[in-house]
């Protein structure tokens, strides 16, 4: 679609063997015992059956020393459901919250109490997951973990208080069910925020494939049984790459990416003033896709990672991974100009309008281009504001996570293990935990800690806050948490096809 610094691998550069019964498929699914003598490999730990689980006293106690008197309550519904999307250009079936793709914008202050009604109206089970929300366990929406799936027809209600402002999202934590139309954002407003912007626009960026002629279970199971995606066929297949990634960019072809729901060629857009400052809150909640963003000659300032305020630093183009969110302020353009989302190493666009006039949209592929030639950063570097930093501690306890694969059947692992609910990281309450994320693969995994904001430790010291960091070939991402929310957590790459294959494991307080 444009030209850029990413090629293909004209051959695959990996070969698997298809291989039946491969293990971590569907384990969340098939259920599985509370056994706990399985025996660990180095670096995770078999759990013990007295862990502090979604029961535990602790998870309460947790809850209510973050409800503050007078709390205000926000009642959402939320209806799962399949239906017909217009993704613009298109119409596809799918699945999405109440018919809408992205599902409506879920809006509280930080410390109200929300309360979400869930319908399951899908052929599966399902649950919700509040990605990067420090909640109450027995909320965290992780099937055998942390609640019992939603059956089909059932409902469930979430209640939770929501502790932090920022920017997070909402999708399922069952199979792939979050490459289809299941998602939306959070957005947490802060009463103390000093604001300084004329606009707000929230920005979803996603890979499509689903009601395209095939499904994210399909796309699944395609990739267990040949290791690979795509059109090509086992043997033909061009694997995307990316410079900025440093190696492979992803493992699924998508036909369409996708901004706020819609395609390039029917985007949504923005009607400001030139000159209005305009907040921009984004978010990829794509299961494969990295994508490269910004306003080409427009540069930005980025303010928050996950949610959490860094010190403002400027960029023409920031790379989000799956799961990442990215807050930054950008001064609206004199013309129209897309804020564009660009499939890393995939040549795909996505865009959402900025439109201060009455003037045409520039050509997408030549916006695509001038952003292209502009440096782009990873914000893994960029240091957390310091109203939000970690004060300085030695760790209590340090994991090593080596991430790997994939193996035989597409399997994907974390120390040698494919995800079992029963194995684990053991944590205790009031420790500082280091994490070490090691990735030996060819490519990047955006690695995601459900229920914490840890700080990434960076080469110059003190990182951004985040819930989700990019881990990228080669490297090391060294990560530390307070461990102030009992319960068990999973930790997991963000992309969803690597997650369900087995690249999850469990972050699990012990008393
Ligand atoms: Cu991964």
């Amino acid at each position: 679609m444009y030209p850029s610094n990413s090629s293909s691998t004209p051959m695959g550069r990996r070969r698997f063997l298809a291989a039946a019964g491969g293990l971590g498929a569907g384990l969340l699914l098939a259920g599985c015992s509370t056994s706990a003598t399985s025996p660990a490999a180095a670096g995770s730990s078999p759990l013990p059956l007295n862990r502090i689980g979604p029961g535990a006293s602790e998870i309460a106690a947790t809850e209510k020393a973050r409800q503050a008197a007078g709390q205000r309550t926000v009642d959402v519904a939320l209806d799962a459901m399949v239906g017909p999307v217009d993704i613009g250009g298109r119409t596809v079936s799918t699945w999405t919250y109440g018919g809408a793709l992205p599902g409506k914008e879920i809006r509280v202050r930080a410390g109200d109490l929300l309360r979400a009604h869930v319908s399951n109206q899908l052929p599966q089970p399902t649950t919700v997951h509040w990605h990067g929300i420090a909640l109450r366990n027995d909320m965290d929406g992780v099937p055998i973990l942390t609640q019992p799936e939603i059956a089909p027809g059932a409902s469930f209600d979430y209640q939770f208080t929501v502790p932090h402002p920022g920017t997070y999202m909402f999708h399922p934590h069952v199979g792939p069910q979050l490459d289809r139309g299941l998602y939306g954002a959070l957005i947490v407003d802060d009463p103390a925020e000093p604001g300084g912007y004329d606009h707000e626009l929230v920005v979803v960026f996603d890979d499509w494939l689903d009601g395209t002629g095939t499904t994210p279970d399909q796309q699944l199971a395609d990739l267990k049984a040949h290791g690979m995606s795509g059109s090509g066929g086992m043997g033909g297949m061009a694997m995307a790459h990316s410079d900025l990634l440093g190696g492979d960019a992803g493992d699924v072809t998508y036909p369409y990416y996708l901004a706020n729901g819609r395609t390039p060629t029917a985007p949504t857009s923005l009607r400001a003033k030139p000159g209005q400052r305009i907040r921009l809150r984004m978010i990829n909640i794509g299961g494969d896709t990295a994508f490269r963003v910004g306003v080409p000659g427009t540069p930005m300032t980025i303010t928050h990672t996950d949610g959490f305020p860094v010190i403002a630093t400027r960029a023409d183009a920031v790379l989000l991974g799956m799961g990442e969110r990215v807050d930054a302020i950008i001064t609206m353009p004199d013309t129209a100009v897309g804020l564009l989302g660009l499939a890393e190493g995939k040549n795909g666009i996505s865009q959402v309008l900025l439109q201060p006039g009455n003037g045409r949209a520039p050509d997408v592929a030549a916006a695509a281009v001038a952003l292209m030639a502009r440096p782009a950063i990873l914000v893994n570097a960029i240091p957390a504001a310091p109203a939000v930093q970690l004060t300085p501690r030695a760790p209590d306890i340090t994991h090593q996570l080596a991430l790997a694969g994939p193996g035989q059947g597409y399997t994907w692992t974390i120390n040698g293990q494919t995800y079992s609910p029963d194995q684990g990281l053991p944590v205790h309450a009031g420790q500082r935990v280091r994490l070490a994320m090691s990735n030996t693969t060819t490519m990047f995994h955006p690695m995601h800690l459900h229920g914490h904001t840890f700080q990434v430790v960076a080469p110059s010291g003190v990182g951004p806050r985040k819930d989700t960091v990019n881990v990228l070939p080669g490297q090391t991402v060294t990560v530390e948490f307070d461990a102030d929310n009992p319960g068990q957590w999973l930790t997991h790459c963000h992309n969803i096809y690597h997650g369900e294959s087995g690249m999850m494991t469990v972050v699990s307080y012990l008393p």
